[in-house]
């Protein structure tokens, strides 16, 4: 298999996945601004989308979509504690996480990068996310993880709070938050997985 990312971007929930897990992978990073790969190609080939992450596995079928490349790299180690078995109610449940951390999170964030926006807007952004780490705050009272114990929606949920500094958001006004990212944070295979992009040439 090989990952398509770019460091620091959400193309990390998938890293963190494969290296919890142990799978075998080759990282392949991309410039996402001139669409080029450590290998000399065009990513729009191989994602169309232009964007990362991308998972090609060895047959060369290519699989793009966060929440999609998270469930199928959790379903290549059945019996896991990652994430519950496909079919279950379970199941069902972490695909709410991710559908609400895809949409109401990352997809929120991603305007907040473009400095071109204007303040007024960018208020209105923010105001929205707050709302919605509200939220996710009130579900960390009871659990320390999304789903009791550590799976594939808290590697997401802690690639794309990593950003907030990025925003001038501080995110010890939600001291449950802080401390759920600090918890993330301490795990060999999150520390590992940011390494070996640190540790990647530019593009
Ligand atoms: N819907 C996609 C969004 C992926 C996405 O936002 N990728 C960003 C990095 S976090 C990217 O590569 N952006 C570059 C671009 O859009 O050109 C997913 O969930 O995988």
């Amino acid at each position: 298999m090989k990952l398509y990312f770019a460091p620091m971007t959400c193309s990390l929930s998938s890293h963190i996945v494969l290296c919890e897990l142990g799978l075998p992978f080759e990282l392949i990073r991309v410039n996402n601004q001139s669409k080029r790969t450590a290998d000399g190609r065009d990513f729009r080939e191989i994602n169309p989308k232009g964007y990362v992450a991308a998972l090609e596995l060895d047959n060369g079928e290519v699989l793009t979509e966060g929440p999609a490349i998270l469930q199928f790299i959790v379903d290549q180690v059945p019996g896991n504690t990652l994430a519950p078995p496909p079919g279950t109610w379970e199941r069902a449940r972490l695909q709410e996480h991710l559908n609400f951390i895809s949409t109401e999170i990352h997809g929120a964030s991603s305007p907040l990068f473009n400095s071109e926006i204007a303040p007024s807007t960018r208020a209105i952004f923010k105001d929205k996310l707050f709302k919605r780490l509200d939220f996710l705050s009130q579900t960390l009272v009871t659990q320390d993880y999304l789903m009791g114990t550590f799976g594939v929606a808290d590697a997401y949920l802690f690639t794309v709070l990593k950003w907030l500094p990025v925003f001038n958001i501080d995110i010890e006004h939600w001291p449950l938050l802080a401390e759920y990212m600090r918890r993330i944070a301490e795990r060999p295979a999150v520390q590992s997985a940011i390494a070996a992009e640190e540790a990647t040439q530019p593009v």
